[in-house]
């Protein structure tokens, strides 16, 4: 495959609002990451994420934007953004910005101008509709819960917003607009950024005629199927790319919900000219039932081990996959798939194996290298995300059971990822001398920045150690994929190959022990411990046949 610098880059995800506090007044700020790159450059990232720090009046924390051209106050001011960028790029680090242009905030001037009248300048930036017999243009739910569409009093049309209502989805039909959104990333660009993180990308072309999705029963349903990589979409982003992309050394990563491998392929493919990589949702929808998000079920290893090794063998020499097991939309990852009581540090270890032994960029998100777990706020009114919020309100008057939503919430809800980050055991886990604009997760006193940093056992030191490792090894960004004891399920093993070197890891995905046979035995001249979370693993030696420890992992480097 070709080399490219953000295939053997390890990116870190920060969620502004909730990473550190510069000014005490409760909310995560950019002189607050400012007072943290030290840190990141001790952990050895490459490149950093930072989610939306544009204007926006937060109805969903600043994917809801009003401005794309300047700072939202409360995150400080351009010229802090400024210290930013030259403080990562200082430190051998780059900076990659969220776009997110599927949807802007109502209270944008393109939106407050388009909802003025039918024959405003702006009106076809936003996608508008008459209703139908009273109700709306089509039956196509909120991602958010609730109707797609929101009737507006000036003309009495309706408009489109996939996620709330103040997030009317923009037209990309619309020249104009498209061409506003290539302005704004060149903007951007010619400041010095490293690339974008697209939100939803894969959702911005819709089938024009915006069918009915449902059986015309009065239920609002999932229309993904017109507008999940719609008739335009590519080129859509073959336009940007040889417009704005190419004229850049960046690296790019979509939001791609519902695409399979074959789909993805069509965004990354290397001779495509779109993007570098998309997040996928495969994995995301593992304990989802048949009633979706909410309606959790337990995750089979066996889906884990068929979709991982989907995705790698379908990407490998076509396109470049990206690694990921957590995010901001997303609970965290040692709660969902490893256990976050007796084997936490074992388990966020072992789990921490798997994204950095695959082929593919790994994308930490804040807090996962301390081994953050997820929260259970005593009522539904402790949480602040606009997704569980308004879920809890229609789950609620449909008569479903108060303990019951709030279970789902404990194991789905996005503010999961959203307290704040834990640096110390003193107030407020050292997020900020104020009152935190979320609770902070109780488990701070045990889990923290501070303590792990002291203890060389920790799961921030196995991050570094595997980051580092990955950049000595380019077999692990390179090497091919194959699946050993596909049919095991407790341990999740595979080998990767690069010429004549082999890379062999063995994952014990659950708290018991695990005894392995290897049916074949690659014979080479050395063997080497490359990484693994229990002290006295053998280090000179890959027996045929392995006793894990619980969480185990294990990983060999074999050279001729
Ligand atoms: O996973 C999800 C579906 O229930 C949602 O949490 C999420 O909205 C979806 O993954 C899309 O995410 C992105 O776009 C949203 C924003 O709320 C998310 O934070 C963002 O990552 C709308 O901009
Ligand atoms: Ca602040």
């Amino acid at each position: 495959m070709k080399k490219q610098w953000w295939k053997e880059s390890v990116v870190y995800q920060i969620y502004p609002r909730s990473f550190m506090d510069g000014n005490g007044d409760g909310i995560g700020d950019i002189p607050g990451i400012l007072s943290k790159l030290d840190y990141l450059q001790n952990l050895g990232v490459d490149v950093i994420w930072l989610s939306p720090v544009y204007e926006s009046p937060n109805d969903d924390n600043g994917y809801d934007i009003s401005d794309y051209r300047s700072i939202l106050g409360e995150f400080g001011t351009i010229d802090d953004w400024k210290s930013l960028l030259e403080g990562l790029h200082d430190r051998g680090m780059k900076l990659i910005m969220d776009l997110v242009v599927n949807h802007s905030s109502d209270e944008h001037a393109w939106f407050v101008e388009s909802r003025k009248s039918k024959d405003n300048p702006y009106r076809d930036y936003y996608i508008w509709r008459e209703g139908k017999g009273g109700k709306e243009p089509n039956d196509w739910g909120s991602f958010f819960s609730g109707s797609a569409w929101q009737r507006d009093e000036a003309t009495g049309e309706y408009f489109l917003h996939l996620f709330s209502k103040k997030q009317p989805d923009l037209n990309w039909e619309n020249e104009a607009l498209r061409q506003e959104i290539y302005d704004m990333m060149t903007w951007w660009l010619d400041l010095g950024i490293d690339g974008f993180r697209m939100d939803v990308i894969n959702l911005i072309s819709k089938v024009p005629e915006l069918p009915n999705a449902g059986n015309g029963d009065g239920k609002y349903v999932f229309g993904g199927e017109y507008f999940m990589n719609g008739p335009r979409i590519h080129e859509y982003l073959q336009e940007m790319n040889r417009k704005v992309l190419s004229k850049y050394d960046i690296m790019t990563v979509g939001e791609a919900i519902g695409v399979t491998p074959e789909e993805a392929s069509l965004y990354v493919g290397e001779d495509r000219g779109e993007l570098n990589m998309v997040f996928h949702f495969e994995l995301m929808d593992v304990d989802s039932g048949p009633g979706g998000k909410w309606d959790v079920v337990p995750w089979k290893l066996s889906d884990l081990k068929r979709i991982i090794g989907k995705w790698q063998r379908s990407l490998h020499g076509k396109g470049w996959n990206s690694l990921y097991l957590n995010n901001h939309d997303q609970p965290r990852m040692v709660s969902r798939f490893g256990d976050d009581g007796r084997y936490r540090i074992e388990s966020a270890k072992m789990l921490a194996t798997l994204l950095h032994t695959l082929q593919g960029t790994p994308y930490v998100y804040q807090g996962e290298e301390l081994g953050m777990v997820n929260v259970k706020f005593d009522g539904v009114s402790e949480y602040k995300d606009i997704e569980t919020l308004n879920m809890y309100e229609e789950y609620a008057a449909a008569g479903r059971d108060h303990s019951e939503i709030m279970n789902s919430i404990y194991v789905k809800g996005r503010d999961n990822a959203r307290t704040p980050m834990q640096w110390n055991g003193s107030a407020n886990a050292g997020f900020t001398t104020g009152t935190p604009w979320i609770r902070v997760n109780p488990s701070y006193m045990d889990i923290n920045a501070e303590r792990t940093l002291a203890d060389e056992n920790s799961v921030f030191h196995y991050y570094r150690k595997l980051i580092r490792l990955r950049k000595e090894n380019e077999i692990a960004v390179y090497g091919d994929y194959r699946p050993l004891l596909e049919n095991d399920n407790r341990v999740f093993a595979y080998v990767r190959s690069l010429g004549d070197d082999r890379l062999v890891v063995v994952l014990n995905f659950f708290g018991a022990p695990a005894e392995v046979v290897f049916d074949e035995l690659i014979a080479y001249g050395n063997c080497e411990l490359y990484i693994g979370n229990y002290e006295d693993a053998p280090r000179n030696e890959l027996e045929q046949r392995i006793e894990l420890r619980p969480y185990e992992a294990r990983v060999y480097k074999l050279t001729k």
